[in-house]
């Protein structure tokens, strides 16, 4: 896949799949959810505060006609309620409204009625670079904040998941290092070159090639790879980048939307379900790519 629209058009064609979305009460979150009902993507149940959601859907000129609304102005129960909807098999994935990631994300975590399972969970990006060939995934640039290696393996392994819910049959894994040489003064490298062992012995599944330690021109440049003498499966045509830590992963992310313009898709992978997790400085169409990217998850048993 190239390009996000692609998402889009896959999950049109798949069953529609019950968004669960806490503190709907916002005027972009609502715009990507009312398209994305439009396309048959999702069949929305909004958890918020009744009278806004009213008010902005009158704004937008859109109906609630047939729409499931919970009445809830605090944020900690709206994202209680919404992640519940998921647990008892009412929704089958859950998205973050207005309220702060960390609401959603311990809502989410809760050992009574959250989304845990056991592996762990982690924040998988989906950028469409103008200056890349294909879509690149980039993890975790959003949830762990300094993963050791076994983090890393499971952080990667819901990462694949992910690839492969978007139809690559062939997932190319660079561990992202600051040289290609391991060195025990960094850790990153260390751990990268433990993940390319770990590839090497199946441990991320059939057609998974993982390299590291790679640093970043090596992992996106054919050319940078031949003038270094680099010899690798990968280089120039990487599928998933995996950073070694979440400022990393923020700040390659944040560099490729605001420096390259870049589209995105943003999800939390390895619970129960896909949480949908947007920033609210995406506008509606990033919102509802990833909306289609949660769709499509969930849609992938
Ligand atoms: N997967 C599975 N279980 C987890 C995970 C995970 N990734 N993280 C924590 N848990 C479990 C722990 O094992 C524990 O049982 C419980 O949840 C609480 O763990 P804490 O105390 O470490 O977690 P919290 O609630 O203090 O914080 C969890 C967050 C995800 C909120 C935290 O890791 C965090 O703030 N991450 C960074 C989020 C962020 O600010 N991103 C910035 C860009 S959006």
């Amino acid at each position: 896949m190239r390009k996000l629209d692609e998402i889009i058009k896959k999950v049109k064609d798949l069953p529609t799949m019950k968004l669960a979305v806490a503190a709907a009460e916002d005027i972009e979150v609502l715009e990507s959810v009312f398209s994305a009902r439009k396309q048959g993507i999702v069949e929305p149940i909004l958890v918020g505060d009744l009278e806004k959601i009213n008010k902005i859907a009158n704004d937008l000129g859109e109906s609630l006609d047939g729409i499931c609304i919970i009445d809830e102005k605090d944020y900690f129960l709206a994202a209680q309620k919404s992640v519940m909807l998921v647990s008892n098999g009412q929704a089958d994935f859950v998205m973050k409204g207005i309220l702060d990631t960390s609401i959603l994300l311990k809502a989410v975590l809760d050992k009574e009625y959250g989304l845990r399972t056991d592996s762990l969970l982690s924040h998988l990006m989906v950028y469409e670079v103008p200056t890349y060939h294909k879509l690149l995934f980039l993890t975790d640039g959003g949830m762990n904040i300094s993963p050791n290696l076994e983090e890393k393996a499971k952080i990667l392994k819901n990462a694949v998941k992910g690839a492969k819910a978007l139809g690559l049959e062939e997932v190319k894994v660079a561990c992202l290092a600051a040289k290609e040489k391991v060195s025990e003064k960094m850790v990153a490298t260390v751990d990268a070159a433990a993940l390319e062992e770990k590839g090497q012995n199946g441990e991320f599944g059939q057609g998974v090639i993982v390299e590291g330690p790679l640093a970043f021109d090596l992992a996106v440049s054919k050319e940078a790879a031949q003038i270094k003498n680099f010899k690798s499966e990968v280089s120039g045509d990487v599928d998933i980048i995996l950073v070694p830590n979440i400022e990393v992963g923020n700040g390659v992310g944040k560099s490729l939307t605001y420096m390259a313009n870049a589209k995105s898709a943003g999800i939390i992978m390895g619970a129960k379900a896909p949480v949908v997790l947007v920033s609210r400085a995406d506008d509606a169409q990033s919102k509802l790519y990833s909306i289609a990217l949660g769709a499509l998850i969930a849609n992938y048993k």
